[in-house]
C-alpha cells in the first residue's frame, strides 16, 4: 500500500476556544502547531482561520498570515477550506482563492450540518471549481453525502479538468451521512479510477474510521476540527497528539506515513507556488 497522507484539520469553523482552549487561532500558534504536526508525520494542512476575537472568518489577510506562517516552518502541503463557516457568503468563501494555495476544499452538495445548513448549490461549487482550475489550485473534494461523489465526477468532466481526483470522505456530521460501518467501502467502490481518498469521522467515530481507512488503503484527516475528545472525559490536547495517534496506528497496520513530498507525488502537485 502507498505511505499514509495525514491532513490536519486543525481549527475549523465551529469549536470555540472554550470548547478548546488550544486551538491554533493566530498565526503564531499555526506556525507551532503546524511544526509539531510536521514533525509527527502529518503532511497537508487544513486552514481555516479566525479574528482577534477568535471567530470564523474567510479575509483573505488573515488566510494569506496563516499561509505563510505555516509554510514558514514546514514544507506542508497548506489546503485552504472554500467551506469557512455555514452562515459564509459565496464571496467570502471564494476570496481566500485569490492567494492560490496549492489545495483546496471543494464540497460538492448542500447538506445539514447539526442545527445548520452548509449550502453547496450546484452554480456555487461551479463557480468554486471555476477558480480553482483558473488559479492552479488543485481541490479535494469533500464528501459528507454520497450523492456529493457524483456530483464531484459529473463536474469534473464539464469542466474538463485534469488534475489527479482526490476525495476526503466527512462521517458523522450530524444531518450528514453517518460513519456506518459499510459506509466507507460503499463509497469507494463508487469513485473513479485512479482517485485516491482520506477519511476522517467525527467525534467517537474518529478511531474507527481512521482504522478502517489505513486497512483499506485509503488516508486519513485529523485534528481539532474533527476530533474534540481524545478519549472519553479527556480533551484532545494538541493537534500533533491526534497526528501522532494516527500514524501509530498505521505503524501498527505496517504502513508507513507519508512525507509531504511523497504526498505531493501521490497528488499529483506541482512544487509548491509562491504566496502572490
Ligand atoms: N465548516 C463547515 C461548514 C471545508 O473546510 O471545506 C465546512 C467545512 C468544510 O469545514
Ligand atoms: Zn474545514
Amino acid at each position: 500500500m502507498d505511505p499514509l497522507v495525514l491532513t490536519v484539520a486543525a481549527v475549523g469553523a465551529e469549536l470555540t476556544l472554550a470548547d478548546q482552549p488550544n486551538l491554533p487561532v493566530t498565526p503564531e500558534l499555526l506556525a507551532r502547531d503546524a511544526a509539531e504536526c510536521a514533525a509527527a508525520g502529518a503532511s497537508i494542512y487544513h486552514v481555516h482561520v479566525r479574528d482577534e476575537a477568535a471567530r470564523p472568518t474567510m479575509d483573505v489577510e488573515r488566510f494569506r498570515a496563516a499561509r505563510a506562517a505555516v509554510e514558514d516552518v514546514t514544507d506542508l502541503i497548506v489546503q485552504f477550506t472554500t467551506g469557512g463557516a455555514v452562515t459564509d457568503p459565496a464571496e467570502a468563501r471564494l476570496a481566500p482563492l485569490d492567494l492560490r494555495p496549492e489545495m483546496a476544499t471543494l464540497t460538492t452538495g448542500t447538506v445539514n450540518f447539526g442545527d445548520g445548513v452548509f449550502s453547496n448549490p450546484v452554480p456555487l461549487v461551479t463557480r468554486l471549481y471555476r477558480t480553482m482550475l483558473e488559479r492552479d489550485v488543485v481541490p479535494e473534494y469533500e464528501i459528507f453525502d454520497a450523492g456529493m461523489i457524483a456530483t464531484a465526477v459529473r463536474l469534473r468532466d464539464e469542466l474538463d479538468a485534469r488534475h489527479h481526483a482526490h476525495f476526503d470522505f466527512v462521517l458523522g456530521v450530524p444531518g450528514a451521512l453517518p460513519a456506518w460501518e459499510d459506509a466507507l467501502p460503499f463509497l469507494v467502490a463508487h469513485l473513479p479510477d485512479g482517485a485516491t481518498w482520506s477519511a476522517t469521522g467525527i467525534g467517537r467515530s474518529h478511531l474507527p474510521v481512521a482504522g478502517q481507512a489505513i486497512a483499506l488503503g485509503g488516508h486519513v484527516r485529523t485534528g481539532f476540527e474533527d476530533v474534540l475528545y481524545y478519549e472519553k472525559g479527556r480533551k484532545a490536547e494538541s493537534n500533533a497528539q491526534l497526528i501522532e495517534r494516527v500514524a501509530g496506528l498505521a505503524k501498527e497496520a505496517g504502513r508507513a506515513v507519508a512525507t509531504p513530498a511523497q504526498a505531493r507525488e501521490m497528488l499529483g502537485l506541482a512544487p509548491r507556488p509562491a504566496i502572490p
